[in-house]
């Protein structure tokens, strides 16, 4: 409702975060292209960092991810993984 009091402004929900950098998304594997885009970035301003995205074992049979990855690959972007395999989706 963008209430100042909101969360990030009221503009987004708990699976909406976004600040200083972070983001969060509520669909399975959709922050992936999202964390590849910031890479992309990264490596256009060369500043020497890295863009860093957190999955689940559970979201691994999402598309998305997989188009990404093959992105990350080919443009040699700076995209860290991190899969959480908890055994539990
Ligand atoms: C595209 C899409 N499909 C279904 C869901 C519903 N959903 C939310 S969490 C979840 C399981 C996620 O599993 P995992 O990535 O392993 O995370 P964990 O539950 O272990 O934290 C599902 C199916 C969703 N958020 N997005
Ligand atoms: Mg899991």
């Amino acid at each position: 409702m963008g209430k100042e009091t909101g969360v990030c402004g009221g503009m987004g929900a708990s699976q909406h975060l976004c600040k200083d950098g972070f983001y969060s998304n509520g669909i399975q594997g959709g922050i992936v292209p999202v964390a590849t885009g910031l890479a992309m970035a990264r490596k256009f301003d060369q500043k020497r960092k890295i863009s860093v995205v957190f999955i689940g074992d559970g979201t691994l049979g999402e598309g998305a991810i997989y188009e990404a990855l093959n992105i990350v690959y080919e443009w040699e972007l700076p995209l860290l993984v991190v899969l959480e395999n908890n055994g539990y989706a």
